[in-house]
């Protein structure tokens, strides 16, 4: 009929996909498309923008791409799936992942919305660092803090994102308020930074990207192992050493060997004796020598 060569493939198996690819890439060359090779080398920093419906993540996500692609409404739930974009600045890729408003489970809601829960975890999942959207009319759920607990646990950066700012009759005073809130119900998130925003007149944005780029450096940032030794013999000589019985714990010895998430290993006599409050200890110590600066570290112990 004249459409050229059909392309046979199988999406479910992946086949004929290269295929496919490459009719695509010889047809832009006739059309003089280039490759542009300087981005490619540019790795990434996916950001997940998660928060209970309506608190406006697809309109900060709109105001930092400057255009309104994404649709924006006040009925909760307009986002259905998770859509990335793509945002160039200071020389970094940021993909913003939108997502759809996490909201509390209702006995029967529909399966669609779960399928969005899921999504949203799953976009929490790919990303490094999350942007967690609270509107500062409505304030924080338990459902907001199950969400974010999971953000904590694997390990990702975050960023508490207080948004519709621009409502605030007296900035100071509700700024504090809202700070004192935040302490209150998540004393688990101290590293966290605070940023308040106004995604619809575009208020304080650029403080909320610079701040991801110094999460993002901080959570490539490596110690050498030598530095480490020493710090780490400092800090366990500075408190008292856990014990039960007559059994003493003993750290044998640490490493930073993992990046993005930081991650320290430390072996030692019987891991059961470092107690929560120990492990809390060494990662406040950590954080005060080094920074890591609004990103969650991982910390295993072993028994050597
Ligand atoms: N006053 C004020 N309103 C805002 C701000 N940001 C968003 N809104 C409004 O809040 C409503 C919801 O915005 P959306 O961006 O659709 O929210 P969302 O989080 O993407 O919502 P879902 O997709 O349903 O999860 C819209 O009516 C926006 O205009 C803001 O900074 N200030
Ligand atoms: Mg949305």
């Amino acid at each position: 009929m004249g459409f050229g060569q059909p392309i046979p493939i199988s999406a479910l198996h992946a086949f004929g996909l290269d295929h496919l690819k490459s009719e695509v890439v010889n047809h832009l060359k006739d059309f003089d498309f280039q490759e542009q090779e300087s981005k490619k080398n540019l790795k990434e920093i996916p950001i997940a923008i998660i928060g209970r419906p309506n608190t406006g993540k697809s309109t900060l996500v709109n105001a930092l791409i400057n255009e309104d692609k994404l649709i924006m409404s006040d009925i909760p739930g307009t986002t259905r799936d998770s859509i990335s974009h793509y945002l160039e600045y200071n020389d970094k890729i940021l993909k913003l992942i939108d997502t759809a408003g996490i909201r509390r489970k209702g006995k029967i809601r529909e399966i669609l919305e779960r399928f969005s829960v899921m999504r949203g975890l799953n976009a929490i999942n790919e990303s490094e660092i999350v942007f967690w959207l609270i509107d500062s009319v409505e304030g924080i759920t338990s459902q907001d803090k199950h969400v974010i607990q999971f953000a904590l646990e694997n390990h990702k950066g975050i960023v508490i994102t207080v948004n519709k700012t621009d409502t605030f009759e007296d900035y100071q005073e509700e700024k504090n308020k809202f700070l004192n809130i935040l302490r209150r119900e998540l004393p688990f998130l101290p590293f966290a930074p605070v940023i308040f925003i106004s995604a619809l007149k575009r208020k304080n944005l650029t403080e909320l990207l610079n701040i991801s780029l110094q999460i993002d450096e901080h959570r490539k940032m490596r110690i050498p192992d030598d530095d480490f030794s020493l710090f780490l013999q400092k800090i366990i000589m500075q408190t008292a050493i856990p014990r039960k019985g007559k059994k003493v714990l003993k750290i044998h010895s640490g490493t930073q060997d993992g990046i993005n998430p930081p991650t320290f290993t430390f072996h030692v006599n019987d891991r059961t004796l470092v107690h929560f409050s120990y492990r809390r200890y060494i990662e406040n110590q950590i954080r005060q020598e080094y920074g890591f600066n609004g990103t969650a570290i991982k910390m295993l112990f072993k028994n050597k």
